[in-house]
């Protein structure tokens, strides 16, 4: 079996969930064709992701990473582009960063080694509405897709990797004032997630045929 190493994060800015590893949870031992997913929590930390995607990226057999994150102003799932080489805002544990390079000798960004619209448009087959998104932001899910495209190159590593944002669970938006906050089910999450790993799960069935 191949794995798929699905990531989700803590809850931040003051959230009880974070519907990113609520996902991720629900989809822990999932299997398609030859491939079963792995869910990871990630703290939001500058500090700690940096080892763990290190550690995570050793494991055995694993072909893809897909990190998920929460991004509460987006109404769609938004397949990223692109990591770039920035970071900026305090985290969970009160480490800071201002607008520095993530790496300083690394290019100033990393394209995802997903087919990103391809992804898309599986999420999207499925009903549940998605896009290809060209900002990650500069917090730690930009970091975080950013530094897997960078060890993943670095190291010359036989995977792929790719970044989704997702909205807020409609129950997250319930102490909030505005009128127009999008939300997305958890059951829609994981549809549009589950869409995504099994079109990974064929491509990697398309490059080992047996
Ligand atoms: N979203 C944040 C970090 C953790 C998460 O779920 C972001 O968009 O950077």
């Amino acid at each position: 079996m191949s794995v798929l190493l699905l990531t989700g994060f803590e809850p931040f800015g003051g959230e009880k969930v974070n519907p990113s590893f609520e996902a991720a949870r629900r989809l822990d031992g999932y299997k398609k064709g030859d491939l079963v997913v792995r869910a990871l929590e990630l703290p939001v930390s500058w500090e700690q992701v940096p080892p763990m995607l290190e550690q995570a990226l050793g494991e055995h057999s694993l072909s893809f990473v897909l990190s998920v994150g929460q991004a509460g102003n987006r109404a769609k799932m938004a397949v990223e582009r692109i990591g770039i080489n920035i970071c900026f805002g305090k985290d969970n544990y009160d480490v800071s960063r201002n607008g520095e390079r993530i790496v300083a000798e690394a290019p100033d960004g990393y394209f995802s080694s997903f087919p990103i619209c391809d992804l898309a448009e599986a999420i999207n087959k499925t009903g549940v509405p998605a896009y290809v998104s060209d900002s990650a932001g500069t917090y730690l899910c930009n970091y975080t897709l950013f530094l897997l495209e960078h060890l993943i190159r670095q190291r010359r590593l036989p995977i792929t990797a790719g970044f989704i944002h997702i909205p807020y669970l409609p129950e997250q938006t319930t102490d909030k004032p505005q009128q127009l906050l999008p939300s997305m089910s958890l059951d829609t999450v994981v549809t549009g997630l589950r869409a995504a790993i099994d079109h990974l799960s064929d491509i990697l069935q398309r490059r080992c045929p047996n």
